[in-house]
């Protein structure tokens, strides 16, 4: 029988909007949803039909049989296998204390489930990726704007001038964002890209800064000093908004253009001209506070000085500039319920909170966990559940948390993959693949903001359940049934639904329900109570910052120059393959099964090494990996890059398994160094050797 449903795409976390056919139980068709992307779709969200006939994924509940990570599994029944689990957490909850136990997750729109789960067992140690993801930028925005970093969203559409900061957006792909951005540009609107190379965003923007890695704080310096030398700034905004202009003033007089331009390599000419520029685009102009400025040791006040420069700008509510985000309430409309327990009131194993005071106290920082379990303090950690979550992809230097995580009692892995954690936990539960499961409902928030439902496609293939099934279950046997008030997807979505007026009909029409029918429009006069800072102002200088021992205004220390012989390893994303989870998918597969290292060509040169030939790639710790190179002169040459998610060590993944260089083997020793300021890791902080090499014989 053919069908069609309107669901969400899980191929990687941004979740577009999907429309999908099947036919006898068989995916056939995917594409965008026509009523939200016109039918657009990465290739990484039309390769989903190939996941989901994947036979190289756990087909049913595994319990390990040998060592941790040797690989020898025994299938179970779901029962068997969720009894297994819950028990050995009850022992371990009697044993050493609920707050033993770390339930960690992918974040997102669905983690009111898992959060609940960890709650009610009694543990406040829920966590996420966050650490390598964006916590520097968020802690950044919430020191200075009083929001985090989803406080804000852009109008980029709209916008007269987008300015990106490593935010690699023809890459590291979010397609109603790369959407925007064409259009943006279609309309007039300029784009400028700063990098350490080349990317497909230079190759799109009108003006491409390349700097020296980890200099983007001076660059911002410098266009701060320039910015208030001309007076480029919206001066009733930053009156009635902002505090610590004088300070701010007083700091960044000592860092001239020229200055800059010879710490980042961007010539002073530029930047005053970029300058110019900005002031004419103001307030339709958009400093994107992206992710990658969250890698480095000063990442924290990098993201500082752009979210400042937003503030600068005048452009927060402006059209084409940060608009707050509108949820039902904005609509005059209920939300539907989530999932909630209070957190247990018990200090966090990681210390966030306590130990460290500035820091958000929501998913705190997962590596931190990492220090409990060596140091035992302030209290040992000894089970790890890990939902969407590879430990070991996410984090640097899986060597290093191998030998912690085995301090634990129970590890256990809630994926549709073998992860590359997984494969060395104590027990794998197979998720059913986005395309075979329901989802509860979600509020995406946005100047439209609506209501979205995942609606499965097929039934699963294989013997796999959806997440609201297995927290569920595991709730049940844990004897906290009470905080999952449903025993069927429908009556979740009815629960969920019930204060919103909705049913789950409506749904059927779109895939999701608009909760307004026009976009509510900026509202510039309305900003009172929107910064949630003390003063509710923009503070360029914050108390909780200086009761923290950290200074607002942080003066800029040079990156260290890479030792001799060595280069500063920078990795990112390319538009085929989401982490290091589609490197297995066989479509995925075929159109790149191998990362690659970009190297400068004078640099190249006096290795030897020419382009298209194999190198070797060595960390500190003396791990290899080996892959063609690509030569160029748009890199900067203390650099190289290579492409994240590769060398995977699983050899059930016959078609990835050890093809590439994984990146974060060769970070080797970053698992404890984060930005003190920001507590994101400092993933950039890593110095590789490149010789020649053999082409290996399966490449
Ligand atoms: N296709 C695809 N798209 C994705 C994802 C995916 O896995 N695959 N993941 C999603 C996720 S979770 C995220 S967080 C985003 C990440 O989105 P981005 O932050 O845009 O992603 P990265 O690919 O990590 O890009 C990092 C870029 O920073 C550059 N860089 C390195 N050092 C410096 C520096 O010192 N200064 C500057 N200015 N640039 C530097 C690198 O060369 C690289 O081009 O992408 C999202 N989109
Ligand atoms: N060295 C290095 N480290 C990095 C990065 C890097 O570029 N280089 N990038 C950083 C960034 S920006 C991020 S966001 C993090 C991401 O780190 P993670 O959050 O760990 O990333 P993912 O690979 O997206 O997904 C984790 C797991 O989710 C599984 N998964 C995929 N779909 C599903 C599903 O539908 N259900 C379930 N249950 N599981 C699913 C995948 O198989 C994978 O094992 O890594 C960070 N760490
Ligand atoms: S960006 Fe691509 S993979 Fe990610 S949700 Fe959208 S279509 Fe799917
Ligand atoms: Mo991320």
């Amino acid at each position: 029988m053919k069908k069609s449903v309107y669901t969400m795409c899980g191929m990687c976390t941004v979740r577009c909007p999907i429309r999908v056919e099947s036919e006898n139980n068989k995916v056939t068709w995917i594409e965008g949803n026509p009523h939200l992307l016109n039918g657009a779709l990465c290739a990484r969200g039309t390769a989903g039909i190939a996941l989901t006939k994947d036979q190289q994924r756990p087909q049913q509940p595994l319990i390990r049989q040998g060592e941790r990570g040797e690989g020898k599994w025994r299938t179970a029944s779901w029962d068997e296998a969720l009894d297994y689990v819950a028990d050995k957490l009850k022992g371990i909850r009697e044993k050493y204390g609920a707050e033993s136990i770390v339930v960690s997750s992918r974040g997102g729109p669905w983690q009111d489930m898992y959060k609940t789960f960890c709650h009610a067992i009694g543990s406040p140690n829920y966590t996420n990726h966050d650490d390598t993801c964006g916590r520097n930028t968020h802690h950044a925005s919430l020191s200075i704007n009083g929001v985090g970093r989803k406080g804000f969203q852009y109008d980029i559409k709209n916008s007269r001038h987008l300015v990106l900061f490593g935010r690699n957006t023809f890459d590291s792909l979010r397609i109603p964002e790369n959407r925007q951005v064409l259009d943006m540009l279609d309309n007039g609107g300029r784009l400028t890209y700063v990098d350490v190379r080349q990317t497909k965003t230079s190759n799109k923007a009108t003006r491409f800064f390349l700097v020296r890695p980890g200099t983007d704080y001076a660059l911002c310096l410098g266009i701060l000093h320039q910015i208030i030398k001309e007076g480029a700034y919206d001066n009733d905004f930053v009156s009635q908004w902002v505090s610590g202009f004088s300070e701010l003033s007083d700091f960044v007089e000592q860092y001239t253009p020229a200055w800059a331009a010879k710490e980042c390599g961007v010539e002073e000419g530029a930047i005053k001209d970029f300058v110019r520029e900005i002031n004419d685009d103001r307030p339709s102009i958009i400093f994107h506070p992206g992710w990658m400025l969250t890698r480095y040791r000063d990442s924290f006040y990098a993201s500082r000085a752009i979210h400042t420069i937003n503030a600068l700008m005048g452009s927060i509510e402006q059209k084409g500039g940060l608009l707050i985000p509108r949820g039902p309430g904005d609509c005059g409309k209920k939300g539907p319920r989530a999932l909630d327990c209070p957190k247990p009131d018990i200090e966090r194993a990681d210390g966030v909170g306590k130990k460290y005071t500035h820091f958000d106290k929501g998913p705190g920082l997962a590596h931190l966990n990492f220090e409990a379990m060596k140091t035992g303090s302030p209290y040992p950690v000894k089970a790890w559940v890990a939902m969407r979550h590879d430990l070991f992809t996410q984090m640097p230097d899986p060597e290093a948390q191998k030998a912690l995580l085995n301090n634990c009692e129970l590890l256990v892995s809630i994926d549709v993959h073998y992860s590359e954690y997984g494969w060395f936990s104590d027990v794998i539960l197979p998720h059913a693949t986005f395309l075979e499961r329901d989802n509860h409902i979600v509020v995406q928030k946005g100047a439209k903001p609506r209501l979205a439902r995942r609606k499965k496609a097929i039934d699963p293939i294989f013997d796999t359940k959806p997440s609201w099934e297995i927290f569920k279950q595991l709730a049940t046997r844990m004897g906290v049934d009470e905080y999952f008030p449903y025993n069927s997807i429908e009556e979740l979505w009815d629960w969920q639904l019930e204060p919103t007026g909705y049913t789950i009909e409506d749904f059927d029409e779109k895939g999701f329900i608009s909760l307004t029918d026009t976009p509510i429009p900026p509202e510039p006069d309305n900003l009172e109570g929107k910064f949630k800072t003390p003063s509710g102002k923009i503070e360029i200088v914050s108390e909780k910052l200086t009761k923290a021992g950290l200074e607002s205004l942080k003066p800029y220390e040079s990156p260290e120059a890479p030792p001799e012989g060595k280069y500063r390893l920078v990795f990112g994303r390319c538009g085929l393959h989401t982490h290091s989870h589609t490197q297995n998918n066989p479509l995925l597969n075929e159109m790149m099964p191998y990362n690659y290292v970009s190297i400068n060509t004078a640099e190249a040169a006096k290795l030897g090494i020419k382009n298209g030939d194999w190198v070797n790639m060595t960390g500190a710790d003396g791990y290899t990996g080996t892959v063609p190179a690509h030569v160029t002169d748009f890199i900067h040459p203390e650099a190289v890059f290579t492409v994240h998610g590769f060398g995977r060590q699983v050899p059930k993944q016959t078609r990835t398994y050890n093809k590439g260089v994984s990146d974060q083997r060769l970070m080797s020793g970053l698992l404890d160094k984060m930005d003190e300021a920001g507590g994101g890791l400092n993933l950039c902080e890593s110095f590789v050797s490149i010789s020649r090499g053999e082409k290996p014989p399966e490449a």
